[in-house]
């Protein structure tokens, strides 16, 4: 082999998957799909797994909020990161106090990551919720949502309470994101890609939108990432910076339904 093609092949060496907004639920024949997934990474996949936010409809992760499914799939993902590999959260508008779970289901959890491939650059990771600035109710409904205070004073209450809570707050954002999903944020969309491009990245990865393509906003490169339902699609990052859609379950076909 020469040289040019020993840099091709090396370049071509996968170094992330990237799966976004499963919203399982409980007896979601996604469950199923997911733990395949993650089956599948284990086997086969590369070093790091990023979770791009939204894993469940809606959850707050205090033991005593967990239900069994939630605790089943996240003992896989913690079996994967003792197994030594990269689990990375990114934290969605629908996953609360994931950074306090214990034990850790993750190497790292956060709202935004960065992926640095040695002579190609810095991928940013987002899962997208926060690019409209616009939206003030929404903005404030997450800092606040997500306070400190808040936080103890939801770890005080029975674990019956903070699932019903999880489940309520479920319902009451569903209005609110759906009016924000239908806006097309691109005046904010191209300030925040500056934002991202001031921190040295040249290209971003965002979920929430559930969309599926990549466009450029103020020279930054943003990979819409699709949500990880149906036939499982999900993104492989490579050694090269190509970012790549990858179906886990075609024959699945339209059997089952995305959401919104
Ligand atoms: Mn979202």
């Amino acid at each position: 082999m020469d040289e040019a093609a020993r840099g091709g092949s090396a370049a071509k060496r996968e170094l992330a998957w990237c799966v976004a907004d499963p919203h399982l639920t409980r007896d979601d024949p996604v469950l199923g799909l997911f733990k395949r997934f993650l089956g599948g990474f284990s086997s086969e996949g590369p070093g790091t797994l990023v979770i791009l936010g939204d894993l469940f409809a809606s959850w707050i992760a205090l033991p005593g909020a967990l239900a069994p499914y939630q605790t089943d799939v996240l003992e896989d993902l913690r079996a994967i990161k003792e197994a030594g590999r990269e689990v990375i959260f990114i934290i969605g508008n629908r996953d609360y106090f994931v950074e306090s779970l214990d034990p850790r289901p993750f190497s790292f959890a956060g709202e935004r990551w960065d992926l640095a491939i040695p002579t190609v650059g810095r991928i940013r990771f987002e899962h997208g919720d926060l690019i409209n600035t616009s939206d003030h109710n929404y903005q404030r409904w997450r800092v606040f949502s997500r306070s400190e205070a808040v936080k103890r004073v939801v770890a005080a209450l029975p674990g019956k309470w903070q699932a019903s809570l999880a489940r309520r707050a479920e319902k009451a954002l569903e209005p609110t994101n759906r009016a924000y999903k239908d806006y097309s944020p691109l005046p904010e969309l191209e300030r925040w890609a500056n934002g991202v491009k001031a921190d040295g990245c040249s290209t971003a990865v965002v979920g929430h939108f559930h969309e599926d393509k990549t466009v450029a906003a103020a020279g930054l490169q943003v990979h819409f990432a699709p949500q990880f339902r149906g036939i499982g699609p999900f993104l492989s990052v490579n050694a090269g910076g190509v970012i790549e859609r990858v179906e886990w379950e075609p024959q699945n076909g339209g059997s089952v339904s995305t959401v919104k």
